[in-house]
């Protein structure tokens, strides 16, 4: 049984549903952000970056204990784990790292700019909340193209949805708001209506 460390955010959902997908029995751990849980020294010792997600597997690889962060660290090792996810086919399993990358270190960046740029940073102007929210439908846009006919993002539910999705559904009022994107909303009622996002969305928060 994998211990999970989460909290009703984007990254701490993304590992949810990778341990669901993946059909992995997991235990959830949450965490209370504003109440500075993740600093605690308990939790310290799991994530020194005081940051969840993170997960503790006691049947690590070679039958040893892991502890592992990072949201996009814990899509691959739950898929490297149990075999799901990732493509077979060379080239789908090449395109399906490249979305990967995409969601991990292109939109997910971005929709944390939102976040900290509108409620965080010391001066507060709207004008840079916007240019970050142009620059996330900007990138959400290609995705809305490599979806043209295909129902996930590498061709088959892989690695790449899991990393994409909870971060177009936390923006999803920006999302629907905006003019086209129709095969990313579709994509994500796709998402939304299986039955492992849908668990771990209720298991997480
Ligand atoms: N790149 C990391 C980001 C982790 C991260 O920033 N987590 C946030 C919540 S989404 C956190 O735990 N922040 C600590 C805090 O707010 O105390 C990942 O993908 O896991």
């Amino acid at each position: 049984m994998i211990d999970l460390y989460t909290a009703s955010t984007g990254n701490g959902r993304r590992a949810t549903i990778a341990l669901e997908e993946c059909g992995l029995s997991y235990k959830v751990h949450k965490l209370d952000l504003a109440q500075g849980d993740a600093k605690k020294p308990d939790f310290l010792k799991i994530n020194p970056a005081a940051a969840v997600p993170a997960i503790v597997d006691p049947d690590g690889p070679g039958g040893k204990a892991l502890m592992l962060a990072q949201s996009g660290a814990i899509v691959l090792y739950c898929a490297e784990k149990s075999g799901k996810l990732i493509p077979k086919d060379p080239a789908k399993r090449a395109e399906a790292y490249q979305w990967f990358m995409q969601a991990t270190t292109d939109v997910a960046p971005t929709s944390s700019n939102i976040f900290y740029i509108s409620s965080h940073v010391p001066v507060k102007d709207p004008a840079n909340t916007a240019y970050f929210e142009q620059k996330l439908l900007a990138q959400c846009a290609v995705v809305d193209k490599q979806l043209q006919g295909r129902d996930y993002i590498a061709g088959e539910m892989s690695i790449a949805d899991v990393a994409l999705y909870p971060i177009v559904a936390g923006r999803k009022a920006l999302i629907d708001a905006a003019p086209g994107l129709a095969n990313l909303k579709a994509w994500a009622a796709r998402m939304a209506a299986r039955p492992a996002v849908a668990k771990a969305i209720a298991a997480n928060g």
